[in-house]
């Protein structure tokens, strides 16, 4: 059930209490008394489900949370095997702990917030205070206080609200709107996220701290066994020496996919990403740039670089020569032709007719229909064999050119509209052979695919659904103006234009957010480059799309760790 960690003993008189305050509660030997048996499929939160456990554990927070304590250490219980009703130990180290003269053991009994551990008369593993805690003990019992009281247990309703997207939705308009929020941290998963408790709106939420890039740590998940990045330790320690329960305050700004909040801590003066900014245990994340912490937080990042040390021992100050372009530039050829957008892909590439021979294919599409129609297939005639060019029944009821691409059965047939881009599944009674009078040697296929370039299409599925919707919209079956920019491997990348506006298409992907740009390095293109790059950082700014969470990199919700 609970496993006790070694305790940084520093020094019996006078040593800091451990951030934990559960490994508290171990060390003095009052959790390991609960006879209260944890059913594992039960969400059983101990904290707040175990009857004065909460107000216990309240007790010794307020008293105890960053001062020094004397410990004595009476005696060391040995490590006990699992029984059928008792749980595993390890070993423990039980201890008296004193601050300004009070036995914290002996009040905790005195309020009925914890009970005496009987002894067999000649068992000397007992407390140094032993019966100064009975008569605390016999004090409590005649008073009813705590867990003596004739009154009902105090119950604490926490709404988990971690991890669960949809109640986090509806919580993140009121948070938002409450400004600093009062917080207990619970439970510290990494340097930059945690587990806060929210005393007024009593819930639990999963934290993540905005504006910073925290080193991931290790995972080791069914499936996913990842090597945690440098300083993940030290981040994950940094937290929670400084936060790991005490009372903060939080500003939520937004959430993750996975209903986690983000925003900012801030514990007495002081900000905690910023902090961990500053002792090189972070880097600043893009996503600061709009919130009021971006100066300290820049300045935190600059002293921590010049330091060089921990996440920045091998940072190298750039060569002023490098950051100023000594470019010559090598004009970029721009001639723009007039094409007609007619099918746009599911990775976001685009086929496009010349407009300069769209008369020539509206000619040959109005005389091939007037032959087929004259002398219309037999249905059923045409076995249709990969590769060849043939002659398809489109859902409009019209016939188009097309080329078989798989035969899968009679039924199944895939065709490609060798004029118009588009592909379909049919069966073969709908197809048909292409007279010679309309083949490809008469006209080629006129539909050209083409991808845009300077752009890089988002491997995530949602995220390239939302940038090919986009450009569905704006330019399917529409005139654009189109240059090609350069050939890289599969089809001619290239740029279009709007054709009234003359605006860019894929600039303005990368001004929504949907898409990043691809920085290449040829001189020719870097006046455009600086363009992409700089709608790029608007688009950040603003947090559109794809930057509209703070930390994407953040962990998904595998509350690993929390339950022990
Ligand atoms: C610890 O004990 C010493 C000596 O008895 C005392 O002077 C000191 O105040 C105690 N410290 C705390 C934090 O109780
Ligand atoms: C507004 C605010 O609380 N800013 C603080 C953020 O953290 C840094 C580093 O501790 C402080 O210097 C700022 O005052």
């Amino acid at each position: 059930m609970h496993s006790i960690p070694q305790l940084p003993l520093r020094d019996f008189k006078g040593f800091y209490v451990p951030g934990n305050l559960e490994e508290l509660l171990l060390f003095c030997g009052f959790l390991g008394t609960s006879n209260i048996s944890l059913d594992k499929n039960k969400k059983l939160r101990p904290l707040y489900d175990i009857p004065y456990m909460f107000e216990a554990r309240e007790f010794l927070r307020k008293k105890l949370i960053g001062k020094k304590v004397n410990v004595t250490v009476d005696y060391i219980r040995p490590a006990s095997p699992a029984t059928e009703t008792v749980p595993a130990f390890s070993e423990r180290t039980c201890a008296t702990v004193t601050i300004g003269g009070i036995n914290i053991a002996e009040a905790l009994v005195s309020k009925g917030l914890a009970t005496v551990i009987r002894y067999r008369q000649d068992d000397d593993q007992r407390s140094s205070h032993y019966d100064e805690l009975l008569a605390a003990e016999a004090r409590a019992i005649k008073n009813g206080k705590g867990l003596h009281s004739k009154k009902e247990v105090p119950i604490h309703r926490v709404a988990d609200i971690s991890g669960d997207t949809q109640k986090a939705k509806q919580f993140l308009p009121f948070l938002q709107r409450a400004g600093r929020s009062e917080a207990v941290v619970e439970y510290v998963f990494s340097g930059s996220r945690l587990k806060l408790y929210l005393p007024k709106e009593t819930c639990l939420i999963t934290f993540l701290l905005a504006g910073i890039e925290c080193p991931r740590g290790a995972r080791n998940l069914p499936g996913l066994v990842q090597e945690g990045e440098p300083f993940s330790e030290e981040a994950t320690l940094f937290t929670k020496e400084l936060v790991l329960q005490r009372e903060v305050e939080v500003e939520v700004e937004s959430m993750d996919k996975a209903g986690n909040f983000i925003g900012w801590l801030h514990i007495d003066s002081a900000n905690l990403s910023v902090l961990l900014v500053e002792h090189a245990l972070s880097k600043v994340h893009f996503t600061a740039e709009r919130s009021s912490y971006y100066k300290s937080l820049l300045s935190a990042e600059e002293a921590a670089k010049q330091k060089k040390e921990k996440v920045w021992a091998h940072y190298e100050e750039q060569p002023v020569e490098e950051v100023a372009p000594v470019l010559e530039e090598k004009e970029r050829s721009a001639s723009y032709k007039p094409v007609f957008v007619t099918e746009i892909t599911d990775d976001l590439h685009f086929y496009v007719q010349d407009v300069e021979t769209g008369t020539q294919l509206e000619k040959l599409m109005e005389n091939m229909r007037n032959d087929i129609a004259s002398h219309p297939p037999v249905e059923g005639s045409y076995a249709p064999r990969r590769g060849e060019f043939c002659i398809a029944k489109f859902v409009d009821g019209e016939w188009y050119r097309a080329r078989v691409e798989k035969v899968e059965s009679p039924a199944k047939v895939h065709v490609f509209y060798i004029d118009y881009g588009n592909r379909e599944i049919l069966p073969s009674s709908r197809l048909g052979t292409l007279p010679p009078a309309f083949s490809t040697r008469v006209l080629p296929a006129q539909a050209t695919e083409y991808a845009f370039a300077f752009i890089q299409v988002p491997q995530d599925e949602d995220a390239r659904t939302d940038a090919v919707d986009s450009v569905v919209r704006d330019i399917q079956n529409t005139q654009c103006l189109l240059n090609v920019e350069h050939l890289s491997a599969g089809c001619p990348h290239v740029t279009l234009q709007f054709a009234d506006s003359k605006g860019d298409v894929g600039l303005g992907l990368v001004k929504e957010g949907l898409v990043m740009v691809e920085v290449r390095k040829e001189k020719q293109f870097q006046k455009v480059i600086t363009e992409y790059l700089n709608a790029q950082e608007s688009a950040k700014s603003a947090r559109l799309n794809l930057w509209r969470y703070g930390d994407f990199r953040a962990d998904d919700a595998d509350e690993f760790g929390y339950s022990r």
